[in-house]
């Protein structure tokens, strides 16, 4: 990462009206949440996450993919957001509008104070009935085997998550086609813009004239239309953009201008 992109960066994200934050797994890894990319460990090492992440896969085996998601929500609940998302928190009083569009189901975003987050993937703490999508509104059952029943209609419970083929949330996906039209600055963290329609929202974003700044220690699907790519982790690169925020802010005294 050269300190000119870096630069070039603060200066775009200084002067935007609205920015929107688009982040992925990546996001994660440093509150110690393995990534997609990132080989399946232990017991689902055998296990293909597109394959679990299905209704196919759950209805030919729900004790499993039930097993899996309860073993993953023990796993996130244990984890704390880190520096990344704290920064990316912080910018909300410094920025006239940031809204986080995240693919991540784990909540952390929310946890760090993130006030406007808009998950396209819903979230692994939340749990609905498969065939009526009850939502279940007690605690989950952390439980391995078979998925308990929907108390209303008996359906088997099982995460409230986008699966593989599944339609994202109407209303979630409305508000990131026109917040990626509208945007000035798209900051896209930790995603490897390989996953539909999602991986689409940045290339929205620059075909309506925003600036893209991407934060990956690899270059990713997104690269080829980022103005800038800062390589990095979310853990090192979004604190260093939020001090650059800040000086920017104190150099030019106003309040930010109304969005
Ligand atoms: C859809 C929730 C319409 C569940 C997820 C056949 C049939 C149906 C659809 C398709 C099909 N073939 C293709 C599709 C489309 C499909 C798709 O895109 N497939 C891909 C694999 C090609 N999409 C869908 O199915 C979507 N629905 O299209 O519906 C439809 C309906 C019916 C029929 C046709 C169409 C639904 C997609 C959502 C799936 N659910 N999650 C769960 O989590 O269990 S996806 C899941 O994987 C994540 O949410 C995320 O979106 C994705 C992983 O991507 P990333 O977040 O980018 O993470 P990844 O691991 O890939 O990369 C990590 C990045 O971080 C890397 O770049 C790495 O370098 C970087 N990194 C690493 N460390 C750090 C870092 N960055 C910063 N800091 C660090 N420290």
């Amino acid at each position: 990462m050269t300190p000119e992109g870096l630069e070039r960066a603060v200066g775009w994200l200084a002067d935007a009206r609205r920015v929107v934050a688009s982040t992925g797994a990546g996001m994660s890894k440093e509150s110690g949440i393995p990534t997609f990319r990132d080989a399946l460990e232990g017991l689902w090492e055998r296990y293909d996450p597109e394959s679990l992440a299905t209704e196919r896969g759950f209805r030919a085996d729900p004790p499993l993919v039930w097993s899996w998601y309860a073993e993953r929500r023990r796993q996130i609940v244990a984890c704390r957001p880190h520096a990344g998302h704290y920064a990316l928190a912080e910018m909300d009083a410094l920025l006239p509008s940031l809204v986080v569009l995240t693919q991540n189901i784990d909540g952390l975003h929310a946890a760090a104070g993130s006030r406007d987050v808009v998950e396209l993937h819903g979230s692994i703490r939340r749990v609905k009935c498969l065939d009526a999508h009850h939502p279940f509104t007690g605690e989950i059952p952390d439980t391995e085997g078979a998925p308990p029943p929907c108390p209303r209609c008996g359906s088997p419970l099982r995460p409230d998550v986008v699966w593989f083929g599944e339609v994202l949330p109407e209303e979630a996906m409305e508000r990131a086609w026109i917040l990626a039209e509208m945007c000035d600055v798209m900051l896209v963290v930790g995603t490897s813009g390989l996953v539909f329609p999602a991986a689409d929202i940045p290339r929205a974003a620059k075909a309506a004239g925003a600036r893209i700044v991407e934060v990956n220690p690899h270059p990713s699907g997104i690269t080829p239309v980022a103005d800038v790519f800062l390589r990095g982790s979310a853990g090192e690169v979004l604190p260093m953009l939020l001090e650059g925020l800040k000086r920017a802010k104190a150099e030019s005294g106003g309040p930010h201008p109304a969005a």
